[in-house]
């Protein structure tokens, strides 16, 4: 039984009061997580580690960043091994997805740190020269689906630019997070510029972002608590990105090559159980190609292996949707209950017959679960597209005029004949209810960074 501790100014501390981190796979309690009210004692540990960590140059903080991934990558299986166990994901989706991306993330922020241009820009009679200041300490709330992938895709950028951190991982899968922290301090990196506060949202994750001393807030989770994140940190004129929900499409469009496209759809739909924003849950196929498309996508899910959903709440949850599905005429295809055994394990799901402005169609279920649309005419898949919601991404997929489609979808990004393909130098966030901000690149700097103009004169 492991017992996680939140780190506060380059200490782990012992917690007075526990809960229980439960293992999708089997419901056995698996660790205790600290439920004490940490946030003042870490904000105070970042407050004074700050001005010492900013003063660095970009170049020796990116060598910190470097020097993690280094550390990161030497405990890759250790860490894959306790992100599946938190999460109940395959070891090799943990390995190769969440643990490679997280090393990745450190890694490409060092590397890009060092191509930076200067911006400077020449009048007739002054120069102007912008600076990137830090923001100072910063707030990074993060969720369960992609534990240490979504934390240090936070983590790399804001220390990166100076800012000294209060990370607040999901309490759903803490586990990566509290060993993250313990590489931190055996490689040395100086006290309180990482602290690490575990706990229930509505508490630790409330009050970080309700602290006066914190300058921004990166969140990134479900819309409902995205929405109360902002309505407390608006007013208070914080930083604020927000990462949220996605109900995104996957578009098959009549000159679809099917050999790449079922694949690439049936992996859309169900990678990490379908409980990634970016998941093409409702799928929309061209009338010519869709009783085709359906028994071969049929047959490829059956193939597929899923780990179990994160919790016992979720499951009840994403089995509620079948229900509802099936209450709005909905015909299961496939799967449609929660697998044998312990743990919460739900089969592979697939409905058709249902309307694409249906509830089923447009909510975020975050489940393997997805929905198979017709349509006649590219006009008609770009509408049905559209209808929701959301605005985080999509994929289309067409020998010829994928990427001409692709400018009329409502979201952040889009992907032509493939999925989840990511430069990290490009923006990803989305649009509507999805939320506000990117991250990634520029946009990630631009975020944990204040833009300061010194314009001299020439005389
Ligand atoms: O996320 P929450 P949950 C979606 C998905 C899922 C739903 C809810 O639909 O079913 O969100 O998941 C912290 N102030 N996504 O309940 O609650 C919380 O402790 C400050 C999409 O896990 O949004 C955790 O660290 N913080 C998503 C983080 O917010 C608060 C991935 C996210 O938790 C807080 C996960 C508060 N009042 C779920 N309440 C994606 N876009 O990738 C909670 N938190």
């Amino acid at each position: 039984m492991i017992e996680v501790q939140n780190l506060i100014g380059g200490k782990h501390i012992t917690a007075d009061e526990c809960f229980d981190d439960i293992c999708p796979s089997d419901g056995s309690i698996i660790a205790s997580i600290p439920r004490t009210m940490a946030v003042d004692d870490a904000v105070s540990a970042a407050e004074k580690a700050q001005p010492e960590w900013a003063a660095l140059s970009l170049e020796q903080r990116a060598d910190w960043l470097a020097i993690i991934a280094d550390a990161l990558e030497s405990r890759h299986e250790e860490l894959a091994e306790l992100e599946a166990l938190d999460t109940g994901k395959p070891l090799e989706v943990a390995r190769e997805v969440d643990i490679a991306r997280s090393i990745e993330n450190f890694r490409f922020f060092a590397d890009f740190a060092r191509t930076l241009p200067e911006e400077v820009f020449e009048m007739d009679d002054a120069t102007n020269t912008v600076l990137r200041k830090a923001v100072g300490v910063v707030g990074l709330i993060s969720p369960w689906n992609l534990p240490l992938y979504l934390l240090t895709w936070k983590v790399a950028p804001a220390l990166l630019m100076g800012n000294t951190i209060i990370a607040k991982p999901s309490e759903i899968t803490p586990l990566t997070a509290y060993s993250f922290g313990q590489i931190l301090c055996e490689i040395g990196l100086p006290a309180g510029v990482v602290n690490i506060v575990h706990g229930y949202g509505p508490e630790v994750g409330q009050a970080l972002v309700e602290h006066r001393a914190v300058k921004a807030i990166s969140f990134t989770g479900g819309t409902a608590t995205g929405r109360m994140v902002a309505r407390t940190a608006a007013p208070m004129f914080k930083k604020l990105s927000l990462e949220l929900g996605g109900k995104n499409s996957s578009i098959v469009l009549d000159d679809a090559d099917l050999d790449l496209a079922i694949p690439g759809i049936a992996r859309a739909g169900f990678l990490n159980s379908g409980q990634i924003c970016l998941c093409g849950s409702r799928i929309l196929v061209h009338s010519s190609l869709y009783d085709e498309f359906l028994t071969r996508f049929l047959a490829e899910v059956e193939a597929l292996e899923l780990g179990p959903v994160i919790s016992k709440d979720h499951m009840m949850k994403v089995l509620s949707y079948i229900d509802l599905a099936v209450s709005e005429g909905g015909e299961i295809e496939a799967g449609g209950l929660k697998s044998e055994g312990d743990g919460f394990h739900i089969e592979a799901t697939v409905i058709t017959g249902l309307s694409h402005d249906s509830r089923t169609a447009t909510e975020e279920i975050f489940g393997p679960v997805v929905t198979i649309h017709r349509f006649d005419s590219d006009a008609e898949a770009i509408t049905m597209a559209n209808c929701t919601d959301y605005g985080l991404a999509g994929s289309v997929w067409s020998k010829n005029r994928g990427e001409e489609l692709a400018k009329h979808i409502e979201s952040g990004m889009v992907w032509v004949n493939t999925w989840l393909h990511r430069d990290l130098r490009v923006p990803f966030g989305g649009i509507k209810d999805s939320g506000i901000g990117r991250e990634g690149g520029m946009w990630s700097l631009g975020f944990f960074s204040e833009a300061v103009n010194i314009c001299v004169k020439h005389i």
